[in-house]
C-alpha cells in the first residue's frame, strides 16, 4: 500500500510502546509485585536487608527507596507489609536533632503516620520502620526488613 508518512510511523511506534508499558504494569500487578499509586509505582522483591543494603537496593534497579506522601502511598506500602508479614525501613532518618526525621535529600516530612508515642528513641534509634498495621516506628537500623522500592 502507500508508504506511512512520519507522523504515521512516529504514532505507531508509540502505540507499540505503550502497549508494552500497558502489558509490563499489568503482568505485575497481577502477580502483586507492584502497586500503582497516582504517578508512583511501588515494588517489592520480597526479600528482607539491612538499611545499609537497602539504601543501595533501589537505586542499583533504577528507583529510590520507599517515601510515602500520603495517605493513600501508606496504604499501598502497608499492604506489601502485610502480605510478606514482616516489617520495612522506609526512607526516612534521623537528622543531628533527636525526634527530627528527614528524607533523604534532607528536606522536612509533611506526611507522618507515626505509632502512638513514636519516635520516642530520641538519637537511639535513627532508621524508620513500618509496622503491619501500616504505622511507624523510630528503630534500629541493623535489623534486617523487607524491600520496598518506588519508581
Ligand atoms: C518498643 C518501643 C519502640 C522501640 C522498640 C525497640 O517496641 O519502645 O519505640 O523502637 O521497642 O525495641
Ligand atoms: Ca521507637
Amino acid at each position: 500500500g502507500m508508504p506511512l508518512t512520519t507522523d504515521a510511523k512516529i504514532q505507531f511506534t508509540f502505540h507499540k510502546y505503550n502497549n508494552q508499558i500497558l502489558q509490563g504494569k499489568g503482568t505485575l500487578s497481577l502477580q502483586g509485585s507492584i502497586l500503582a499509586v497516582g504517578e508512583k509505582v511501588f515494588s517489592t522483591n520480597g526479600q528482607s536487608i539491612t538499611f545499609d543494603a537497602f539504601r543501595e537496593a533501589c537505586p542499583k534497579a533504577g528507583g529510590h527507596i520507599v517515601v510515602m506522601r500520603s495517605p493513600e502511598e501508606n496504604e499501598a506500602v502497608a499492604s506489601f507489609v502485610k502480605k510478606y508479614n514482616m516489617y520495612a525501613y522506609v526512607g526516612l532518618t534521623e537528622g543531628p536533632s533527636p525526634g527530627d526525621f528527614r528524607y533523604s535529600d534532607g528536606t522536612p516530612v509533611n506526611y507522618t503516620n507515626w505509632y502512638p508515642g513514636e519516635p520516642a528513641g530520641q538519637g537511639t534509634e535513627q532508621c524508620v520502620e513500618m509496622y503491619t498495621d501500616g504505622r511507624w516506628n523510630d528503630r534500629n537500623c541493623l535489623y534486617n526488613r523487607l524491600t520496598i522500592c518506588e519508581f
